[in-house]
C-alpha cells in the first residue's frame, strides 16, 4: 500500500523546534525554505545544498519547499516583472539541481495567512488560533481607516465592530494591530498601519479579474521550465478564502483552482490542498476536491477549522471541527493507490498545549500540538489502509 510521506514544517536553524524533535515526532522529512533570502533574490545552489546537508545529518529528508514566495511586483504585474520572473526561474533550476521536487507558493496580495487571536483558550486550557470577521472590521474601520471600508461589511458587522472597538483599551487595540499585521510564521512581510495603507494603495486597479490574469501570466512563464525540471509548483489556497481589506483573493474555491488547471494545463501546475484554508468555506467539499483534483495535488496540509457564527472560525483538533477528516483521508488513500504515488503531507498548525504553554513558540507551529495532529492523522491513515486491505 502506498502511504503518505509524513513531514513537518521547519523554519530553519532559528526554529525553536529542532530537527531532532521533528524526527522523534515520527516525520521522515521536513518542509522548509531559505527564509533568510529576500523575496525576489535567487536561492543559490550552495545554500540549498548546505541546508540539505544539515537536514540529512539529522536523519531527515527534504523534497518539498514551503515557500518560494512570489514577489508583489509579480502579483500586481509591476515594472520589475521580467527580472523577478527570471529570478524565480533561476531559483527553480537551483532547487531542482538540489533535489527538490515540490515548490509551494501562494498568490495572496500583501498578506499571507491572517488571524485575529493567536492564543484563544479552549475548554481544556490549550490555545488555538482564531479569526473573527468583526475584529478584522474593527481594525479596518477604526485603526486602518481604509476609505470606503464599510462597503465591504454587512451593516450588522459594521455595528458589531464599532461596539467592539469602543470596548477595547489601548493595549487591546495594539495587540489586534500586531496580530493582523505582524506577519504569521512563514509570511514574507510585516507591516505598520501606515505602510500597510500605502501597500494597499499599490493594488488600486488590481481587481480579481486582473489578479487572476497575473497569476496565469506567472504560471505560463514558469511552468514550461518546471515541467522540464520535473518540479511541481503547488499553489496554497487563500487563508481565509475570501477578499480581505479590499484586496482580491482568487485561490479560494474548487472552481478557482480548476480554472487555473484548465488554463495552464502543464503537469507542473499543481495544488497544495490545505483542508484548513479551503475548509473555512462550507461550499468547499473537501473529500470531493481530493477526488476531482487528485492528480494535481502535490502536497497536503491537513488540519481542521471549526466554523462559528458571524464569519468567525477557530482551529480545531485535527480530527475534530468541520473538515470531515476521515472522509478526506479515505479520498487521499484511494488517490494514492490509484496513482501509486505517496503524497507528502504535514499536520498543519496545532494547538499550543502541555509543556509548550510555557515555551516560546511560533503561533500554530509549536511542537506538541502538531505532534498530536500527526499521530492522529497517521493512525487514521493506517486504520483506513488496514480496513481497505481486508475488504
Ligand atoms: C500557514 C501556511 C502558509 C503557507 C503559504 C504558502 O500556516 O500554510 O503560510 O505556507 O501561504 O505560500
Amino acid at each position: 500500500m502506498t502511504m503518505m510521506t509524513q513531514t513537518m514544517r521547519w523554519f530553519g536553524p532559528g526554529d525553536p523546534v529542532s530537527l531532532r524533535d521533528i524526527r522523534q515526532a515520527g516525520a521522515s522529512e521536513v518542509v522548509t525554505a531559505l527564509h533568510e533570502i529576500a523575496n525576489g533574490d535567487v536561492w543559490p545552489l550552495e545554500e540549498i545544498a548546505a541546508r540539505r546537508a544539515a537536514i540529512e545529518a539529522a536523519g531527515l529528508g527534504w523534497t518539498v519547499v514551503e515557500s518560494l514566495p512570489v514577489h508583489e511586483d509579480v502579483k500586481r504585474r509591476g515594472p520589475d516583472w521580467d527580472r523577478l520572473v527570471d529570478a524565480y526561474r533561476d531559483s527553480l533550476r537551483n532547487l531542482a539541481a538540489g533535489g527538490i521536487g515540490v515548490v509551494t507558493y501562494n498568490f495572496m496580495p500583501l498578506l499571507d495567512w491572517t488571524r485575529t487571536d493567536l492564543a484563544w483558550p479552549l475548554p481544556d486550557g490549550a490555545l488555538a488560533l482564531r479569526f473573527e470577521l468583526e475584529a478584522v472590521a474593527a481594525f479596518d474601520l477604526h485603526l486602518l481607516c481604509r476609505p470606503d471600508a464599510e462597503r465591504d461589511y454587512a451593516p450588522s458587522v459594521v455595528a458589531a465592530a464599532e461596539r467592539r472597538f469602543a470596548g477595547m483599551d489601548e493595549a487591546a487595540r495594539h495587540l489586534l494591530e500586531r496580530t493582523v499585521l505582524a506577519g504569521l510564521p512563514g509570511s514574507e512581510d510585516s507591516f505598520t498601519v501606515d505602510r500597510f495603507r500605502q501597500a494597499i494603495a499599490t493594488y488600486a486597479g488590481t481587481d480579481a479579474e486582473r489578479l487572476r490574469g497575473n497569476h496565469i501570466a506567472f504560471l505560463e512563464a514558469v511552468c514550461p521550465l518546471a515541467d522540464e525540471l520535473g518540479v511541481r509548483l503547488v499553489v496554497h489556497p487563500d487563508d481565509p478564502p475570501f477578499p480581505i481589506f479590499g484586496l482580491p483573493r482568487v485561490v479560494s474555491t474548487e472552481e478557482d483552482v480548476a480554472s487555473l488547471f484548465r488554463q495552464v494545463p502543464n503537469a507542473s501546475n499543481g495544488l497544495c490542498l490545505c483542508t484548513g484554508s479551503f475548509g473555512v468555506r462550507a461550499d468547499n467539499d473537501l473529500p470531493g476536491m481530493v477526488e476531482r483534483l487528485g492528480d494535481r495535488i502535490g502536497f497536503l496540509h491537513l488540519r481542521s477549522v471549526q466554523r462559528e457564527p458571524n464569519g468567525a472560525f477557530h482551529e480545531a483538533a485535527h480530527l475534530e471541527g468541520d473538515a470531515a477528516m476521515p472522509a478526506v483521508m479515505a479520498a487521499v488513500h484511494d488517490l494514492q493507490q490509484r496513482e501509486r504515488r505517496s503524497i507528502p503531507m504535514r499536520p498543519d498548525h496545532g494547538h499550543q498545549m502541555l509543556d509548550d504553554l510555557t515555551k516560546r513558540t511560533n503561533p500554530g507551529y509549536s511542537l506538541l500540538g502538531r505532534m498530536r495532529g500527526l499521530a492522529e492523522l497517521r493512525g487514521l491513515e493506517r486504520g483506513l489502509a488496514y480496513a481497505r486491505e481486508r475488504t
